[in-house]
C-alpha cells in the first residue's frame, strides 16, 4: 500500500513538472506558416454572411500559402475569424506570451467604430473560479488600425502574465463587421518568453 501511494505521488509530481516546463522560446501554434499542402488545419474558419475565407497560394510570405479573409459586403453585421485552439503544452501562470502575425492588405476600408482587421488571444474559461475576467483576453482591435493596401508587415500583441486556471487558449485572426477588402495572414506565432 505504501509503495502504491509512493508511486502515485511520484506520478502526480511528474505531471506537475511537465505542466511547468514550457521553456522560453517555445512556439505554441501548429501550421503557423500555412505549409500543409491541402488543408489549413488546425486553423478553423468561422464565417458569417458576406465573407469569403480560404487558403491563398498566390499571396504568401512563406511556405507557398497563406490564410485570407475577404469581405464582399461592407454592410455585414457579424465578425468572421480564423481560429486555432491550443490545449497543450500550456504555459504556466505568470509566463509572458507574444502573439505575432504578418498581414498583407488589399483595399481594406472601415465603415464603423470597431471596424478593423485584428488578432486576439483568449484564455478559457472566460473567467476563473473567483469570477475574474481581467487579463484573460487581449486584442489589437482598438489598438492597431489596419486599412488600405500594404505589403507584408507584422502586428504583435503581448500577454504579460498567463492567467490562472486556464484549460485552453484560442488565437483569432479576425475581420470585424462593416469592413471591406481582403487581408492575408501568414507566419502566425504564439511564443512563450
Ligand atoms: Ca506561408
Amino acid at each position: 500500500m505504501r509503495r502504491t501511494l509512493f508511486i502515485i505521488f511520484l506520478s502526480l509530481l511528474g505531471c506537475n513538472q511537465l505542466d511547468d516546463q514550457v521553456p522560453a522560446g517555445t512556439q505554441l501554434l501548429r501550421n503557423s506558416d500555412i505549409s500543409s499542402p491541402n488543408s489549413p488545419q488546425p486553423w478553423v474558419s468561422v464565417t458569417s454572411p458576406g465573407f469569403l475565407l480560404g487558403m491563398s497560394r498566390d499571396e504568401f510570405r512563406s511556405a507557398s500559402a497563406s490564410l485570407f479573409i475577404e469581405s464582399r459586403d461592407s454592410t455585414n453585421i457579424d465578425p468572421t475569424t480564423w481560429r486555432q485552439t491550443i490545449n497543450s503544452p500550456l504555459p504556466r501562470e505568470g509566463q509572458k506570451l507574444t502573439l505575432r502575425a504578418y498581414l498583407k492588405g488589399e483595399e481594406i476600408k472601415r465603415f464603423a467604430p470597431g471596424s478593423n482587421v485584428f488578432i486576439s488571444l483568449r484564455a478559457f474559461p472566460v473567467e476563473d473560479s473567483n469570477g475574474n475576467t481581467a487579463g484573460r483576453y487581449i486584442t489589437s482591435q482598438e489598438r492597431i488600425i489596419v486599412d488600405s493596401t500594404f505589403t507584408w508587415r507584422p502586428i504583435e500583441l503581448v500577454l504579460n502574465n498567463m492567467p490562472p486556471e486556464v484549460e485552453y487558449l484560442v488565437v483569432y485572426l479576425a475581420m470585424a463587421p462593416r469592413t471591406s477588402g481582403k487581408v492575408y495572414f501568414d507566419d502566425i506565432t504564439l511564443t512563450v518568453d
